[in-house]
């Protein structure tokens, strides 16, 4: 159950961002209009936000999931794997600190970015990715299990098309796991409920529960129909000139 999630609106710069896909250009004030959207689905679904200004100094900066990993016990500073981004995590730190008492920080040489980072009750799923070494994902599991959670990392390195673990997966209520289809053999995943997610419909694996209702990209209508047989709400919102720099739903906000 989330009470509260940051966020951050885009930057006038915000096309200068990182991203690998071939999508064109967003447009800003699409983008704008997108994260308002956004931003209300959270609302309506009763979480209070806070809300940061634009960072012109981080393209990417609007994508907050990266910099942190939440849970009840602590907050876990990120060391965002792209060094364009590490500077981001300073400000969030700040936003953080009346809320956590306790908080940690990874370390160079690890890299860990949020978005690799999906919590299924007590336990994580730590991607290694082109952002996430070893080294970070080591130092997370390690301060994870002192607050009593268990983890296991997953190698994503060679899953084409994704740049994080939660562009190809999501964790919803009653042990389920929404999957892409190149992840969802993985052994680890075995055990859960798994809602596939055909490779026409892959990003829209990137959706979000908050307080029973799902929060998924629009265009997804097989998913979208999986999700409400499985008695979700859904709230499709439209994410175009997100995904043109390689970032999905969840990475807009972090939710505690
Ligand atoms: C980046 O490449 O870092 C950004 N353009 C997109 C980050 C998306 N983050 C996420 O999905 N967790």
């Amino acid at each position: 159950m989330f009470t509260r999630a940051i966020v951050r609106r885009p930057g006038t710069n915000f096309a200068a961002g990182l991203t690998t896909v071939d999508l064109g250009v967003p447009i800003y004030e699409r983008a704008l209009e997108q994260h308002e959207a956004y931003c209300a689905a959270l609302e309506r679904g009763g979480l209070q936000l806070i809300r940061l200004d634009a960072d012109e100094r981080f393209p990417d900066s609007t994508f907050v999931e990266d910099t942190a990993v939440l849970t009840r016990a602590c907050a876990i500073l990120a060391y965002p794997g792209a060094p364009s981004r590490a500077g981001e995590v300073t400000e969030i730190a700040s936003a953080l600190a009346p809320y956590y008492s306790q908080v940690h920080s990874l370390q160079p040489p690890g890299t860990l970015d949020g978005g690799d980072v999906c919590e299924v009750g007590d336990h994580f799923f730590i991607g290694i990715s082109a952002r996430t070494n070893e080294a970070g994902a080591g130092q997370l599991s390690a301060i994870l299990a002192q607050a009593g959670y268990t983890s296991q990392c997953i190698d994503i390195r060679g899953v084409e098309g994704i740049l994080h673990l939660k562009s190809g997966i999501a964790a919803l209520s009653h042990r389920r796991l929404v999957v892409i289809d190149a992840l969802a053999p993985c052994p680890e995943f075995q055990g859960y409920d798994l809602v596939p997610v055909s490779a026409d419909e892959k990003y829209g694996a990137n959706c979000v529960e908050i307080n029973s209702r799902v929060l998924i990209a629009a265009g997804f209508p097989i998913l979208a129909e999986s999700l409400r047989e499985l008695g979700y709400e859904t709230i499709a919102l439209d994410m175009s000139e997100f995904q043109k720099m390689d970032g999905g739903l969840s990475c807009l906000s972090l939710r505690f």
